[in-house]
């Protein structure tokens, strides 16, 4: 890979990663909806709005892999998720077939399978069971992705991200965590890995108290070097600051499940 593009440079992952990547590839563009606000003079950084197919034609011309973070990156109005999420990953996996781009990393979200209860463990093979309209897209996008794939021979992989930070923050994530740098290897087993064609895998360290079966991610040579254990202590006692959630802490999801759930008032 002589040239890529991120999108959701901005963000909190994007943050993270215009740090952790520098120099990985001779050329990265950075994108987003705006300007971050410490982007360094030597950053290669486009505005784009996703929803607006000429703007991302521009983006992804002269690339060859492109890792798809941007969107919306929690629940959010119809409206919005869909301009952001599902318009504008359609977009941005439309012009990168029309731009001849081979590969695309694209930032899936546990809560694209949120409604699994925490007692089962999940692979890849999964129906997906989305907790709220950002779950939705990002099945959505999972989608789209496997269609360019099987119909086009684009090389996708989906990382079904936990929560990516420092440290975990409460007890969910203590199963869900995601060490940034683990992230970065996870986007490089699917910018350059030979034998990708479509795949899923959790963006997960090696967590204890995992949910997911990350055993394809495995398989392509993924060694995670987080272990969210080490840090039980504080994420035990973040959670005890927290309400209970009888339905939060039922499903893997988390507050996204019980966010606007009457599931129970309907039956
Ligand atoms: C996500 O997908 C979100 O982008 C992030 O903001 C967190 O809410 C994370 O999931 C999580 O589940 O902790």
């Amino acid at each position: 890979m002589e040239k890529i593009l991120v999108t959701g440079a901005a963000g909190g992952v994007g943050t993270r990663l215009r740090k952790l990547m520098k120099g990985m590839y001779p050329s990265i563009r950075w994108s987003d909806i705006r300007k971050p606000d410490d982007l360094g003079t030597d950053e290669d950084f486009v505005v784009a709005d996703l929803a607006d197919p000429g703007a991302v034609e521009r983006i992804v011309a002269g690339v060859e892999g492109v890792v798809h973070l941007g969107g919306y990156s929690i629940e959010g109005p119809w409206e919005t998720i869909l301009n952001s999420n599902i318009i504008g990953c359609y977009n941005l996996f439309e012009a990168v077939y029309r731009a001849g781009v081979k590969r695309v990393v694209f930032a899936s979200s546990n809560h694209a399978l949120g409604f699994y209860p925490r007692s089962q463990r999940v692979g890849v093979n999964v129906t997906v069971r989305p907790d709220s309209r950002y779950g939705i897209s990002k099945a959505f996008g999972e989608a789209v992705g496997a269609f360019y794939a099987d119909k086009h021979g684009l090389r996708v992989t989906c990382l079904r991200i936990g929560n990516v930070g420092d440290a975990p923050l409460d007890q969910r994530r203590l199963a869900i965590w995601l060490k940034p740098e683990d992230l970065v290897q996870l986007i490089r087993i699917g910018l350059e890995h030979r034998d990708i064609h479509f795949e899923i895998f959790y963006g997960a360290s090696d967590n204890a108290d995992a949910w997911w079966d990350n055993s394809n991610a495995r398989r392509f040579g993924y060694k995670p070097t987080g272990k969210a254990d080490e840090f039980r202590a504080q994420a035990m006692a973040e959670q005890a600051k927290l309400p209970p959630d009888p339905i939060g802490d039922r499903y893997q999801g988390g507050p996204f499940c019980s966010d606007e759930y009457d599931a129970d008032r309907a039956g």
